[in-house]
């Protein structure tokens, strides 16, 4: 059964669709609706800020205390329903249910953090250069944040920006992606009702891509935007860290990854052949923090590579209600996406890890599949052994379940290989020695980096962003992530009554500079 899914702009879901309708259909049974959607245009996301502007001075003036109360239930009613929100996940994108899960896991973790910093959000209180007088920081909400999000987590991504930014005061826009609009709609709701949110604190607008900027183009011509928040591809974030910078703006981009895998001839290999395969075909290969390419020392290399092989080869791919590493890709966008990826594939190249390669049918199938192969948008796990540091496969993300390899002689050059695509989010290595591991840490331009664990699976409460191409050095998560959505103020306190002046009238004591002990 589908259900339909609109905008909800100062709590009023908005008639019509402007932007056109669409379907969301389950890419493991593409004949299954799960949700009509009726998109907003840009005349949509700019009422939604003006809705955000509007509710935003009196959500501030809500103590943030009770802010952090409002979080707290959230993060119980997700708990409550995550079940459902989970299977809804599962429909929507493929993603197999235990990590629909986890991912659901990841928002009420999230919620977990953030409601006692309700009662946080310190400021300091600082020493002045002049007596009677004293200086103070507080933590200012930003004002309306504009929050583009991406589906392959189409809740716990989302839930990263929202709830940091509801708790520190500020009112939203949240765009998320239009071939997940049911589950974000559910999250919407939870987060609405959970948090018992007067109208206009948080709005939901389903649009497609250039809607959705010329509606964000409106809203910051409008004043009515102060801050982005935006996870997507690197081309994209690019275009919005333009956008921003001619309003004087420094968004929060979370981009694309082309992450290394680093493996030293002191690694556990066995180990370090289950990390590569839950990295690189985990979430079919579609997170921000999915492996690009191996690294594996050339002593080891002949070893690591028949064992991966052997690894992928076995690895259970398909219906995503089942015990499986992969189901579908997230929609036919992507599935013709990775289409592309794969011709990239050279002669040069030895390709393993399945019987075939492209897409998983009755004629080209794939040994062990669970489900039917023909019914949704299911593809080879594809390994790519003798990838060299001028092919596309080696300098770009390819975004789906497709591993590069390639070797190294020594520290150095690994490293450099791993900087070479000019990514920088996240990076693995895998090592006994602990030289290794921090020279590793030092040289690489990544902002996470995993000794002896995968490239994906952050933890909730650590910064999580990148580098380079991955991102604008904004930080995500735990306390980081308040200096996105507060600014600092500064306050100075004279009650001296007088007009003492800074620099000028300030106490000089009188150093003996020419003393010296004696000899
Ligand atoms: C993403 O793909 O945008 O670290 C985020 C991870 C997940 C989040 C991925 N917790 O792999």
């Amino acid at each position: 059964m589908s259900t339909s899914i609109t905008s909800v702009v100062g709590g009023q879901e908005v008639p019509g669709a402007p932007g056109g309708s669409i379907r969301s259909v389950n890419p493991a049974r593409t004949g299954e609706v799960v949700a009509e959607i009726a998109l907003g245009d840009a005349g949509t996301f700019a009422a939604a800020a003006r809705a955000a502007r509007a509710a935003q001075r009196s959500w501030a003036d809500v103590p943030a205390p009770v802010r952090g109360r409002a979080v707290a239930y959230i993060g119980r009613l997700v708990e409550a329903n995550a079940e459902r929100l989970a299977r809804l996940v599962t429909r929507e994108i493929g993603k197999p249910y235990a990590e629909a899960l986890g991912e659901v896991r990841e928002i009420v973790d999230t919620c977990d953090f953030f409601l006692g910093e309700g009662r946080r959000l310190y400021g300091q209180t600082v020493p002045s250069e002049m007596p009677d007088k004293q200086l103070f920081t507080f933590r200012t909400p930003v004002g309306v944040a504009a929050v583009i999000t991406a589906g392959n987590f189409p809740v716990a991504v989302p839930s990263w920006y929202l709830v940091p930014a509801l708790l520190c005061g500020n009112t939203v826009i949240w765009k998320p992606a239009d071939y997940a609009a049911a589950s974000a709609r559910a999250l919407f709701e939870l987060l609405t009702r959970g948090g018992g949110l007067p109208p206009g604190v948080l709005n939901l607008v389903v649009a497609d891509g250039e809607q959705t900027f010329a509606g964000l183009q409106q809203a910051l011509a409008g004043g009515c935007v102060d801050k982005i928040g935006f996870t997507g591809s690197s081309p994209v974030g690019a275009r919005i860290g333009e956008l921003a910078g001619r309003h004087l703006q420094s968004p929060c981009l979370e981009l694309g990854g082309k992450n290394p895998m680093v493996i030293t001839p002191s690694a556990d290999i066995d180990l370090a052949v289950s990390a590569a395969l839950f990295s690189g075909f985990g979430t079919a290969g579609q997170r921000c923090t999915s492996l690009g390419t191996v690294i594996v020392h050339q002593d080891i290399a002949e070893e690591f590579t028949s064992k991966l092989d052997k690894a992928v080869r076995q690895a259970p791919v398909g219906d995503p209600s089942a015990d499986v590493i992969y189901g579908p890709m997230l929609n036919q966008r992507f599935a013709g996406r990775f289409e592309q990826y794969l011709t990239w594939i050279q002669p040069h190249h030895k390709v393993l890890g399945s019987s075939a390669t492209g897409r998983i049918t009755a004629h080209n199938p794939r040994e062990g599949f669970t489900g039917d192969p023909e019914a949704g948008l299911y593809y080879h796990p594809v390994v790519v052994a003798g990838v060299r540091e001028t092919d596309a496969l080696f300098r770009e993300e390819t975004f789906g379940p497709l591993v590069g390899l390639t070797t190294y002689q020594d520290l150095d050059e690994a490293i450099r290989l791993a900087n070479a695509p000019g990514y920088g989010l996240s990076s693995s290595i895998y090592t006994r020695d602990a030289a290794d591991a921090f020279r590793f840490r030092r040289g690489i331009s990544a902002g996470m980096v995993s000794v002896n664990n995968s490239t994906s699976g952050a933890e909730a409460h650590l910064p999580f962003g990148g580098n380079g191409k991955s991102g604008n050095g904004s930080r995500q998560s735990g306390i980081w992530v308040l200096d996105q959505f507060t600014r600092w103020q500064s306050m100075n306190w004279d009650y001296s009554g007088t007009l003492q002046k800074a620099q000028m009238d300030i106490t000089e004591l009188t150093p003996d500079e020419s003393f010296r002990l004696d000899d």
